[in-house]
């Protein structure tokens, strides 16, 4: 599926839900959105933007390696619903909502308040010809997280990428949120925010129809840059897999050499189940020794493996653990946009690679302590001076931690890209060949298990993510007859996704809600929302009123 496919903008309800594929009852929400807003600010809405969250089968903490991961869109989503405020020309233009691409955003949820805001354009004086030229926006985004954070980055990214130059502000407008994704349970709630909040701001600014509207690999580009502003540095899985699935299949990301998005179908006979662990995840607030240093020890990692491998990296690269083995292998046209190697050829680089990984043990390291690095260390295996190092990895990102762990971080990497590229092949071969109905198709779906599984192991033991509630809830979910189960998204907390055979889900649930601890006493609704079946999802869309 080619990146370059425009944004679906529908104009019609029964082609909107038609396109959703999900057995959700879409119609109540979307209406409910469109007639509250037309409560709150005395008119329709001029778009609905909406997007989906995700759930990651397998592939963790490997897309800012620039590894390829299977994530597919739930159907829970984010939608926004958005039009333009009339203000009149009197107005007094130093009040914020009266200021030019002013935002009046309400929430539909009833604990969340109504947010006044306003970017301030920064530009340079008027020159000879009286043309104002805008050189960026301020506008202040707060590193909490907090939902109107979230609109306010994708708001700025459109500032920035299309509000620049000759001065043609944005437009006022008034906009209402709705979300039905969980937060902080690792189902990308909030990269659907940020998608759905980029989707509104394009949309309402008219960037979504004509000669240069933005295409689905662009929206994932901005959407990525404006998740960052809300300060993680986030890899681009959440992202794409928000903007460029479709319903039925999980999605083949790659990143490198390009983004690409392949459907690639699961196996009959089973279905997705997530399962909250209830412990929040707050990644934003723990990055500096969570998300953050995880992506400095892999790159550092991957410096130092190159290095041990004579591989050359410029003083300022940051080359990441993908790029170490294309180079390995001298990659054929990577830089010149060529295709990169085909799936079985990276999957025998990496078998090659994984004793490669040794030399990332520091002397003197061992078994006990984990063959952590000292900051000492690391500089040393860079082969950087300490101030080159710290400019080149650590000015950028704040972490915490005395030691480094990039032996097990790029153990985690490596095993766990082939972990995906062995799912992704029995996948693809079950669909050429399908097995007969029976032994065969279970043995396909225990094999899958298997690798989400060794996954789940991996992020425990290599990668340090998981935490006991995230262990006790898979191993659970074994026992009440999962194929696999593994934790999903960035971990520490969040959910879990098990693969599990489709004719038993209402049993697996009752024996996971009546094992597990922090589910007593919760049913009905309470219960469905923390443990559900999902099917694959389509991607970001908008509905345009008439
Ligand atoms: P979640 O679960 O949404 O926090 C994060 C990253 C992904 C990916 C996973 C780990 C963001 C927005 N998302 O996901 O890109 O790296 O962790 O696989 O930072």
């Amino acid at each position: 599926m080619s990146a370059q496919e425009a944004i679906p903008v529908f104009t019609n309800l029964t082609d909107l839900y038609a396109s959703l594929g999900t057995s959700l009852n879409h119609a109540e929400r979307w209406n409910n959105l469109a007639e509250e807003f037309e409560k709150r600010f005395g008119k329709q809405p001029t778009y609905i933007a909406r997007a989906p969250g995700r759930v990651n089968l397998i592939g963790e903490h490997i897309d800012y390696a620039l590894f390829g991961v299977l994530p597919a869109a739930i159907e829970r989503d984010i939608l926004i619903a958005v039009a333009p405020r009339d203000v009149p020309p009197s107005s007094p233009t130093a009040e914020t909502h009266h200021a030019p691409g002013s935002v009046i955003a309400e929430n539909l949820h009833p604990k969340y308040t109504r947010q006044v805001f306003a970017p301030a354009p920064k530009a340079k004086p008027a020159n000879v010809d009286d043309e104002v030229h805008v050189e960026g926006w301020h506008l202040e985004i707060p590193q909490e997280l907090r939902w109107e954070n979230y609109v306010k980055a994708g708001y700025y990214g459109v500032l920035e990428e299309h509000f620049t130059g000759a001065a043609v502000h944005p437009i006022p407008v008034d906009l209402l949120v709705t979300g039905s994704v969980p937060a902080g349970s690792g189902l990308s709630s909030s990269a659907a925010m940020v998608v759905a909040s980029t989707l509104a701001f394009l949309a309402i600014n008219g960037k979504l129809e004509g000669a240069d509207k933005v295409a689905k690999g662009e929206l994932v580009k901005m959407s990525m840059e404006n998740e960052k502003r809300v300060g993680v540095n986030s890899g681009g899985m959440d992202q794409a897999a928000s903007v460029m699935s479709v319903p039925s299949s999980v999605l083949y990301i790659t990143f490198y050499p390009s983004l690409t998005a392949s459907p690639t179908p699961l196996p009959p006979g089973a279905v997705l189940v997530c399962a909250h662990s209830l412990k929040v995840s707050d990644k934003a607030l723990t990055a500096k020794r969570g998300y953050n240093l995880r992506v400095v020890e892999t790159l550092v990692g991957a410096r130092a493996l190159a290095r041990s491998l004579n591989i050359p990296v410029g003083t300022r690269e940051k080359i990441t653990l993908r790029e170490v083995v294309g180079r390995l292998v001298e990659e054929a046209d990577v830089g010149k946009g060529g295709a990169g190697m085909s799936a079985d050829a990276l999957a025998e680089v990496l078998e090659r690679v994984r004793g490669a990984v040794e030399a990332l043990k520091p002397p003197g390291g061992t078994e006990a302590n984990e063959f952590g690095a000292t900051l000492e260390e690391m500089v040393r295996l860079s082969g950087l001076g300490e101030a080159e190092f710290r400019e080149v990895y650590l000015s950028w990102v704040e972490v915490d931690a005395t030691h480094f762990k990039l032996y097990k971080r790029a153990k985690h990497v490596y095993s766990e890209a082939l972990r995906v590229l062995q799912f992704r092949k029995l996948c693809l071969d079950t669909a050429a060949a399908p097995a007969a109905e029976g032994a065969d198709g279970v043995a396909v779906l225990k094999q899958l298990g298997q690798l989400m599984n060794d996954s789940q192991t991996s992020c425990a033991d290599d990668f340090e993510c998981s935490c006991e509630e995230l262990d006790e809830l898979t191993r659970l979910a074994r026992e009440a007859g999962a194929y696999g189960s593994r934790l999903t998204g960035a971990g520490w907390g969040g959910c879990t996704v098990s693969l599990v055979p489709e004719a038993e889900v209402a049993s697996f649930i009752k024996k996971v809600s009546e094992t597990y601890a922090p589910y007593k006493g919760l049913e009905g609704e309470a219960l469905s929302e923390v443990i559900f079946a999902t099917r694959p999802s389509t991607g970001a869309c908008v509905y345009k009123f008439d």
